[in-house]
């Protein structure tokens, strides 16, 4: 159940790095994908999210380059080398119909935001390999980009943070691939440390590192992909965005982080005088009670009460489901399966649409969560889901 299917190892990473490129890599690094434990659709209306690492990452064996061009590859997409030149990478933001190269946006991305901000990055040689699932809600673009960031700083010596690589990595998604993603899925990649989970606040990128050892408390944490493929750039995304944005606007306030759990009767109140449609409320609605539900979920971390967390996790879905519409029946059934074999709690978790859920457990419960989880699905006709432990792992490091 705990597999991270990482079966390349840095040195098959140089190995093939040589094979493709000719020479040596000039290093191996690693960036994990992630699961957001509460806190959803929070990051972009600059309030707080709960991610922790996961065991699956991606590994990016890279070299530099002094003549301009960037060459991307990648031994999961049988699609061959990407060749670029730095002084043609062009953003989507720029130029809607640019075509970055699907995947390999990513990596390249990453490039073009560094060199955007100024520093004296002249190519690249890069050689990836994942196992974060992709399309699952993982995070498995911001592991590319992560990993990427990290490389090149280490080459460079640029001496940049790890915030500040997961905000250059947000940069390379929103500008160069287009889409507009908040900050989380990039700052869990870069900045997460093993056994804790993550508390961002997303309008100041601070950051506190909360103990997150679910096995000595006797539970788990199960991730139930549903194997629905979920996409941030198809436009239900981003009108979740801006919808929140003109939230914020009619309130008067930079973003709904600024209204306060206490003031949210009268702050819908505002936004129906206001003309704000009940679309608008209920997004309102759902960014506001998020955030309380991170800081109830932080208190209760704090005072060791792990458990008292579970049903935290099944008023965010119902949040997400029924105020923010981002759910879908899969996702729904996963949490409804697992709750009914004696889940603690259940939600989806990242942008939605598809995508994964997780689920805290009993340890003695886990299997039969997962049956539950599994036979549910085969009734209902769905896809087999894919079941494994989320384990509060490291973020991005060198590796070789
Ligand atoms: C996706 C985005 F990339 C994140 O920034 C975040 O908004 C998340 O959806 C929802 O919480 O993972």
């Amino acid at each position: 159940m705990s597999s991270t299917g990482d079966s390349a190892t840095a040195a098959d990473l140089a190995e093939e790095f040589r094979q493709l490129y000719g020479t040596d890599p000039e290093g191996v690094w690693a960036a994990p994908g992630r699961v957001n434990l509460i806190g959803e659709h929070t990051d972009y209306n600059d309030g707080f999210a709960l991610p922790l690492a996961l065991p699956h990452r991606a590994l990016a064996a890279v070299g530099r380059r002094t003549d301009g061009v960037v060459r991307v590859h990648s031994a999961d997409i049988p699609q061959g080398v990407f060749r670029l030149d730095v002084a043609d990478l062009v953003p989507r933001s720029e130029n809607p119909g640019a075509d970055n190269g699907g995947w390999a946006a990513y990596p390249v991305g990453v490039v073009w935001a560094l060199r955007a901000a100024g520093h004296p990055v002249t190519g690249a040689d890069i050689h990836l390999s994942s196992t974060v699932p992709t399309g699952a809600g993982l995070s498995s673009s911001a592991a590319l980009e992560v990993v990427t960031a990290l490389a090149l700083d280490d080459l460079y010596e640029l001496g940049l943070s790890a915030t500040e690589l997961a905000v250059v990595a947000q940069r390379a998604e929103n500008d160069f691939a287009g889409v507009p993603c908040g900050v989380m899925d990039q700052t869990a990649s870069a900045c997460c440390t093993e056994g804790h989970a993550l508390l961002l606040d997303a309008r100041d990128m601070g950051q506190r590192q909360v103990p997150f050892d679910l096995a000595s408390h006797g539970l788990r944490l199960l991730v139930v992909d549903t194997r629905v493929k979920h996409e941030l750039g198809d436009g239900a995304y981003a009108e979740r965005r801006s919808g929140c944005e003109a939230a914020a606007a009619a309130l008067g306030v930079p973003a709904l982080r600024d209204i306060a759990h206490e003031e949210l009767p009268a702050a819908l109140e505002r936004l129906a005088a206001a003309g704000g449609g009940e679309t608008i409320r209920r997004y309102t609605r759902h960014v506001v009670t998020e955030d309380h539900r991170v800081e109830q979920v932080i208190a209760l971390l704090d005072a060791d009460d792990v458990r008292a967390v579970g049903p935290l996790l099944n008023e965010g879905h119902a949040s997400l489901r029924d105020d923010f519409e981002v759910s879908c029946p899969e996702l729904d059934l996963a949490v409804t399966a697992a709750n009914d074999a004696g889940a603690l709690g259940a939600r989806m978790t990242g942008g939605g649409f598809g995508g994964s859920a997780v689920v805290l457990v009993e340890e003695a419960d886990a299997d039969a969560v997962t049956k539950s989880v599994t036979e549910a699905f085969a009734a209902a006709g769905y896809t087999a889901p894919r079941v494994f432990e989320a384990i509060a792992s490291r973020g991005a490091h060198r590796v070789a």
